[in-house]
């Protein structure tokens, strides 16, 4: 029972940062740049993307956005 709800809960978060991804992704690269970010976050400084970009390569891949989203750092879309 448990196991499922985690199943459940890992699904969700997923498909919301799938679709961050792709609502964020405006060059359709599938990964979101400091630019992407400031279109939908006009004021997101580059420290606030350095402390999401967990691995350093100056891009948000998908579990990126997905725990910056969840992190209430960037808005759902
Ligand atoms: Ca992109
Ligand atoms: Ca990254």
């Amino acid at each position: 029972m448990k196991s499922a709800f985690v199943a459940l809960a890992i699904l969700v978060a997923g498909t919301a940062g799938a679709f961050a991804a792709s609502a964020m992704d405006t060059d359709g690269d599938g990964m979101v740049s400091l630019a992407e970010v400031q279109a939908v976050v006009a004021d997101f400084t580059e420290e606030q993307f350095a402390g999401v970009d967990t691995n350093a390569d100056g891009m948000l891949d998908e579990a990126e956005l997905a725990a910056a989203v969840e992190a209430g750092v960037i808005p759902a879309e």
